[in-house]
């Protein structure tokens, strides 16, 4: 059987981040692309020679073609620019559109029947315009953002409570932004949830709420500790993980900026729900339910969602 074929689109900080861990899982072999020619190509040839000292197979070859792209199975996307300090990930929104253009239109013509995750900022707008420019099916795009946020918060609550951060599960659902809506009832520890670890004296109300805070905070507080760029290790690991759950038809349940059609009272719209990812793509959206604080919560994020997606429309008519 061939290996499996990974194109990751921008070899910036989570684009070589992302070629390491494919090649560390031996997930499959890895094309770089980008179109500063050199960096990719570079970035590859580095990953390629620590082959032999990791004991990976997997093939790693850059490129700033995007022909050389073609046949992939999954397509990761993290070309564009990040945030730099005092910025919003919105403020991105017009030099990353464009990318998303010159992307889905690579990808639509080379890599048709790719499971395409798209991690380039704002979020939820651009896996939306990614899906209108390359024309694949929604179930075959989708966007990174809440394996990523809910990892912050599990790591949060798993520090505060000194377990294993393997035994705190947790669910951050709406827009990649600070509209994001992390959902305290739906986290557990050991399966017990966050509110009846409150009542049980493990942490206090009052920790709760900041712990929730920073989680949306999440990404502006390394933001600010860099200083040069934004974070790359833990979204690369999240969208490796969902990645795999698509290459190994896992079926597991992960948040994710997915379409909506109908769900959650919605329609043509992306944004963070729980999904099953298998071979199949996205294969189901979890429509869980919200009490009316957390339904509030996700209207806002949604109208947010909304906001941005109307600017895309207002820069890219034929998005309208
Ligand atoms: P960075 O290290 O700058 O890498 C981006 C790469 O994209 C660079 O190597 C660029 O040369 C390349 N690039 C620019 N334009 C194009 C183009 N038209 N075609 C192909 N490649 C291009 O950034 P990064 O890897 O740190 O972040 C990448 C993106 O992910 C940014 O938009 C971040 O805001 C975003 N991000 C999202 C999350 C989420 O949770 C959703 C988290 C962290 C970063």
């Amino acid at each position: 059987m061939a290996r499996k074929k990974i194109a990751l689109i921008g070899a910036g900080q989570i684009g070589g981040t992302l070629a390491h861990l494919v090649a560390l899982k031996e997930l499959g072999d890895v094309m770089l692309f980008d179109i500063v020619d050199g960096v990719p190509q570079g970035k590859a040839l580095d990953l390629a020679q620590s082959g032999p000292v990791e004991g990976y197979n997997s093939t790693l070859k850059g490129t700033s073609e995007y022909k050389d792209i073609e046949g992939a199975d999954v397509v990761i996307v993290t070309a564009g620019v990040p945030r730099k300090p005092g910025m919003s990930r919105d403020d991105l929104l017009e030099i990353n559109l464009k990318v998303m253009e010159q992307v889905g239109a690579g990808i639509a013509k080379y890599a048709p029947e790719a499971f395409v995750i798209c991690i380039t900022n704002p979020l939820d707008a651009m896996v939306w315009a990614l899906q209108k420019f390359s024309g694949l099916p929604t179930n075959k795009v989708v966007g990174m953002a809440g394996v990523l946020d809910s990892a912050r918060f599990r790591h949060f609550i798993a520090e505060e409570l000194g377990v294993s951060v393997q035994d705190v599960t947790a669910f951050v659902m709406g827009g990649h932004g600070d509209t994001m809506v992390p959902l305290a009832r739906y986290s557990t520890v050991a399966g017990i949830p966050l509110p009846d670890m409150v009542k049980m004296g493990w942490m206090s109300k009052d920790k709760l709420e900041q712990i929730i805070q920073r989680t949306r905070d999440g990404g502006a507080e390394i933001v600010g500790l860099l200083k040069t760029g934004s974070a790359f290790y833990a979204p690369a690991a999240s969208a490796i993980e969902m990645a795999e759950c698509y290459l190994k038809d896992k079926k597991r349940i992960l948040p994710c900026a997915a379409h909506l059609s109908g769900q959650f009272g919605l329609s043509d719209t992306y944004v963070g729900v729980p999904v099953v990812i298998g071979a199949g793509g996205v294969e189901r959206i979890v429509e869980i339910e919200l009490n009316g604080a957390e339904k509030k919560m996700f209207d806002a994020s949604v109208a947010s969602v909304d906001g941005l997606v109307e600017a895309c429309k207002k820069i890219a008519p034929k998005l309208a």
